[in-house]
C-alpha cells in the first residue's frame, strides 16, 4: 500500500503493542466496504434494515454506557501542564503514554486492525490534513468511509512524509473506568480507548478537526472552528457565505440546512450548506478569509429531526447511513426516533436492543423509556444532502462575510447584534454560554460558558486560543464582521418568542445587508442591534413591539453576567489576554453609564 518508513514503523510499533491476529488496509473501495459491512451484520454489530426502504443503511447499538463524548475523560497532553490551560484535563505526556500503553497491550488480540488512511478535506488541496486511524472497530472504519475521504490516494498524497496524524482506537473490553480519549498535539498523535461512540471514536472529527487542527492553526496561521458554513444565494444569483459556531444541541445542523420561509423563496432565495459542525479558515490571496469543511459527511442528532425541522437533513439520512442507537422499527425493519413523527412503532426494540413499549414514554426520563437514545445519531454522506453547496468540494473553500456567534440564553443576549471591531467580536466569542432551560417557569438556568462553542475542542490553553483570535485579526486585511444570535429568548411563561428554524433567514438577511454597509444600525453598551424595522418580518405573525422586545439590552441582567464572566476569565486563567480584561471592564463601565 505505501512504502512510507515512518507509516509502517509506527503501523510495526503499535501492533506489538496491540496484538492483533490481522492487519487489513482499507483502501476506500465499495467492494471492501460492502465485505466489512456483511462480516459486520454476520456477528451482529450492525443490523441490515430494510434495503427497499432504506438502501444501504444499517443499525448499530452502543454499550449502554458508551453513547456520548466523554469530557471527564477527555485529555490534552502538552509538555507542560500550562499549554493545556485550566480548561481542559492534563496528564503528562510519558504518564500519559505509559498508563495507555498497559491499556492497549494486547487488547485487539484474537481482533483485526484495520488501517484507515483518511483526508481532512479534499485530497491533495492547500487545506486538507492527512491521518492514519489504526482501530478494531469495522463501525469506525464503516462511519469514517462516510465521514472522511479514505483510501490510496491518501497515501499518495502523504508520500514519503513524516506529516500525518497517527491515530490509535482500540476498543478494549469498553470499560468506562478505563476509557481515554487523548490528544498529544506536540507529537500529532491521538490515542482513544475503551469507547465504540462516534464523538470518542472517530478520530478524524473532534480529536483532529478541532484539537488537533486548532494547535496547527495557531502555528500555522489559520483557524480550526466548531461552526458551521452557509451560503445564501440572492434572486440576483450571487451568493455569500457565514461561518457559526453555537454550542452543542443549539441547533447548528437546522440552521446550516435551513428551508427559507415562503416570502424569501417566492423572491427566489436559497440556502446551500457547505458544512454543519466544522470549518478551516484560511487567509486567501485577496486578503479575506475562506472557509471549507474538512468532514465529507454529517454526524447528526437524529431526536428531532422531521420533515419540518430539517427535511434536508432526513433526506440525507435516506441511503448509505449508519444509524446509531435510535428504535429499530420491527414491523418493517427501518428505524424511529423521538420526533420523526407522531407514530412510535407498536413492535421495536429502543435503543438498548429491549422490547419497547412506547405507551410507557416519560419525558422526565428520556434515556430510560425512549425509543431512542436523547443522542442517538445518523451518520449520512454530504453528498446526499439536497441542499449541498456546489461549492462543498471546491478545494479553495468559499469566502466568508460574517462571522457568527450564539448560545441559548433565555433573558440576556438579543435576538442579533454585532460586534464593534475584530477584537470585540474576539471578546464576544470569549463570553459565550448557553443556559439549561427551565421549561415552564421562565426560571433562567444554569450558565455554562462555552467560547467560540470551542470549551471541549481547544487543543491548548483558552488563553493562548483567545490571544490566536487577536492575532488573526491583525494579519485577515479584509476580515469578516462577527455577530451573535440568540434564538432562545423566553417570555414570562418560558415560551421561544422567536419561531426560529427557515426564520432565522431573516436575522442572517440582517447580518449579510450590515457586511455590506445597506443597512443602519444602535450602538448600545453590547454592540450594534438592529433598528427594529430592518429585520424583516413580512409574513410572520409576530409585532413591531415584539421584535423591540427581542432586540432590548437588559442591563441588569448584563451586569449580573459580567460577574459570571470575571468568575470564567478567572478560572482560564493567567494566559486571558489583557485586552480581553479591557474589554470586559469597558461592557461593565458602558452598561453601568
Ligand atoms: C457534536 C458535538 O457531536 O458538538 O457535533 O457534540
Ligand atoms: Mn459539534
Amino acid at each position: 500500500m505505501t512504502k512510507n518508513k515512518f507509516i509502517l514503523n509506527w503501523i510495526d510499533e503499535m501492533a506489538a503493542m496491540t496484538k492483533p491476529d490481522k492487519i487489513v488496509w482499507i483502501d476506500g473501495s465499495d467492494a471492501q466496504r460492502d465485505a466489512l459491512r456483511e462480516e459486520a451484520c454476520s456477528t451482529g454489530e450492525m443490523i441490515k434494515l430494510n434495503q427497499e426502504l432504506l438502501p444501504g443503511c444499517y443499525l448499530h447499538r452502543t454499550a449502554v454506557n458508551d453513547v456520548a463524548r466523554v469530557e471527564g475523560r477527555t485529555f490534552i497532553c502538552t509538555r507542560t501542564k500550562e499549554d493545556a490551560g485550566n480548561i481542559n484535563n492534563w496528564i503528562d505526556p510519558k504518564e500519559c503514554y505509559d498508563r495507555l500503553g498497559k491499556l492497549f497491550t494486547g487488547s485487539m488480540k484474537g481482533r483485526t486492525m484495520y488501517v484507515i488512511p483518511y483526508s481532512m478535506g479534499i485530497v491533495g488541496s492547500d487545506f486538507a490534513k492527512y491521518g492514519i486511524e489504526l482501530t478494531d472497530s469495522i463501525y469506525v472504519v464503516l462511519n469514517m468511509l462516510i465521514m472522511t475521504r479514505v483510501g490510496n490516494e491518501v497515501l499518495d498524497a502523504i508520500g514519503d512524509s513524516a506529516d500525518f496524524i497517527k491515530g490509535l482506537h482500540s476498543k478494549a473490553q469498553l470499560d468506562e473506568q478505563n476509557r481515554y480519549i487523548v490528544h498529544f498535539p506536540e507529537d500529532n498523535t491521538i490515542w482513544s480507548v475503551n469507547s465504540g461512540y462516534g464523538g470518542n471514536v472517530l478520530l478524524g472529527k473532534k480529536c483532529f478537526a478541532l484539537r488537533i487542527a486548532s494547535f496547527l492553526g495557531r502555528k500555522e496561521h489559520w483557524m480550526a472552528e466548531h461552526m458551521l458554513i452557509l451560503g445564501v444565494e440572492y434572486p440576483n444569483g450571487e451568493t455569500k457565505y457565514v461561518s457559526a459556531a453555537f454550542p452543542s444541541a443549539c441547533g447548528k445542523t437546522n440552521l446550516a440546512m435551513l428551508i427559507p420561509p415562503e416570502v424569501y423563496r417566492k423572491k427566489g432565495y436559497k440556502v446551500w450548506t457547505v458544512g454543519d459542525d466544522i470549518a478551516w479558515l484560511r487567509i486567501g490571496k485577496d486578503g479575506r478569509l475562506w472557509a471549507m469543511n474538512p468532514e465529507n459527511g454529517f454526524f447528526g442528532v437524529a431526536p428531532g429531526t422531521n420533515d419540518k425541522s430539517n427535511p434536508n437533513a432526513l433526506a440525507t439520512t435516506k441511503e448509505g447511513a449508519i444509524f446509531t442507537n435510535v428504535c429499530h422499527n420491527l414491523e418493517n425493519n427501518t428505524v424511529w426516533w423521538e420526533g420523526l413523527d407522531k407514530n412510535p412503532p407498536v413492535n421495536a426494540l429502543n435503543w438498548r436492543g429491549e422490547k419497547w413499549d412506547y405507551t410507557k414514554y416519560d419525558k422526565a426520563d428520556k434515556v430510560g423509556t425512549s425509543g431512542a437514545h436523547p443522542n442517538s445519531r445518523f451518520t449520512a454522506k454530504a453528498t446526499n444532502c439536497p441542499c449541498l453547496s456546489k461549492e462543498f468540494n471546491n478545494p479553495a473553500g468559499v469566502p466568508i462575510s460574517a462571522i457568527i456567534f450564539g448560545g441559548r440564553r433565555a433573558r440576556t443576549a438579543p435576538l442579533v447584534y454585532q460586534s464593534t471591531s475584530w477584537q470585540n467580536g474576539t471578546f464576544v466569542g470569549s463570553i459565550m454560554a448557553s443556559e439549561t432551560t427551565a421549561a415552564a417557569s421562565g426560571a433562567v438556568g444554569v450558565v455554562r460558558r462555552d467560547p467560540m462553542a470551542m470549551r471541549p475542542f481547544v487543543g491548548y490553553n483558552m488563553g493562548d486560543y483567545w490571544q490566536h483570535w487577536l492575532d488573526m485579526g491583525k494579519i485577515i486585511p479584509n476580515a469578516p464582521k462577527i455577530f451573535h444570535v440568540n434564538w432562545f429568548r423566553t417570555d414570562d411563561e418560558g415560551n421561544f418568542i422567536w419561531p426560529g428554524f427557515g426564520d432565522n433567514l431573516r436575522v442572517v438577511d440582517w447580518i449579510l445587508a450590515r457586511c455590506e454597509d445597506k443597512v443602519d444600525a444602535d450602538l448600545t453598551p453590547i454592540g450594534y442591534v438592529p433598528k427594529a424595522e430592518d429585520l424583516n418580518i413580512e409574513g410572520l405573525d409576530i409585532s413591531l413591539d415584539t421584535i423591540k422586545g427581542l432586540l432590548s439590552v437588559d442591563r441588569d441582567a448584563w451586569l449580573a453576567d459580567v460577574e459570571n464572566i470575571k468568575e470564567f476569565y478567572t478560572l482560564v486563567g493567567d494566559r486571558v489576554p489583557a485586552v480581553l480584561k479591557e474589554e470586559l471592564a469597558a461592557l461593565e463601565a458602558r452598561l453601568k453609564a
